[in-house]
């Protein structure tokens, strides 16, 4: 799993109107509604929601520690969205604590394993990758105007690319896959979707693509559809400088915005 650094994360928080200004020109939707589309919540649901909960993000020093940047970003794409949010002062149980004597009914924490959203009314915990993929194939369902009928590649199949065909399979997608782990790839027979061997060779083919792999480019200007989009949760990003230079209207791709928007309104549902 790849964890993400502090350049990652740099000016993210500064950045968010512009983000999502980004993103609603790629795909007609604000960052709140795709993570509503994500939930299956009206956004008025998630707005209301936001008057009656209190986020909190405690940063954990488990395993390689505290990324710098990593909960301030968390909380301020929160915040952003219009939800109070609080970095916690102590970290791990101390900073737990403290969020539950704060009042927080929602905490984001995350370690190198797994980055959660525990809603401590309701007992639910939302799992990032889970999140991430539904928040990305969201995005994806915004610019195609709908993938029903729609032939869509997914690119590995780990735990953001399962729960991706999941969803795309609700939305009525015809799905292939690629993946090149033959025990993973083994659950995924019999299943109805297209199992893809020759990676290179069909990708010109799609024009609904998620990258759910953790690959550093390798997709190149050469293997891409001309109306290609793209919805690429892996990090680092799947496709060459080149690639995303001529793409980069039409790939959705960032750190963290799209996988916390989608946790808080997985959250809140
Ligand atoms: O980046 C990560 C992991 N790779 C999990 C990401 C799931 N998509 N974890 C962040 C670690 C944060 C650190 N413990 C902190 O600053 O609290």
């Amino acid at each position: 799993m790849t964890r993400l650094t502090k350049n990652d994360l740099s000016g993210l928080e500064q950045m968010l109107k512009r983000y999502d200004i980004g993103l609603a020109n790629r795909t007609g939707l604000s960052l709140r509604a795709i993570a509503c589309a994500a939930a299956g919540i009206q956004e008025d649901r998630f707005l209301q929601a936001a008057g009656s909960n209190s986020v909190y993000v405690v940063p954990v020093t488990a395993g390689e520690g505290i990324i710098s940047g990593f909960a301030q970003s968390v909380g301020s794409i929160i915040e952003y969205l219009g939800f109070p949010a609080n970095v916690s002062c102590g970290q791990d149980v101390s900073g737990f604590a403290e969020a539950v004597d704060g009042g927080a009914s929602i905490v984001f924490m995350a370690d190198d394993q797994k980055f959660i959203a525990a809603n401590l009314a309701t007992g639910c915990v939302i799992d990032n990758a889970a999140a991430t993929a539904r928040g990305y194939v969201a995005a994806l369902n915004a610019m195609g105007k709908g993938l029903k009928g729609c032939d869509v590649l997914v690119i590995g199949a780990g735990r953001v690319g399962t729960v991706a065909i999941a969803f795309l399979k609700q939305l009525g997608a015809n799905i292939s896959l690629f993946e090149l782990n033959p025990k993973r790839l083994q659950r995924w027979k019999h299943t109805g979707i297209n199992i893809e061997k020759n990676l290179f060779k069909v990708l010109p083919q799609f024009k609904y693509i998620i990258d759910a792999s953790p690959e550093p480019e390798f997709i190149d200007l050469a293997h891409l559809h001309p109306d290609a989009a793209i919805a690429a949760p892996g990090i680092p990003l799947g496709l060459t400088g080149e690639a995303y230079r001529v793409f980069k209207e039409r790939v959705i791709h960032d750190p963290l915005q799209i996988g916390v928007a989608a946790m808080l309104s997985m959250a809140v549902r």
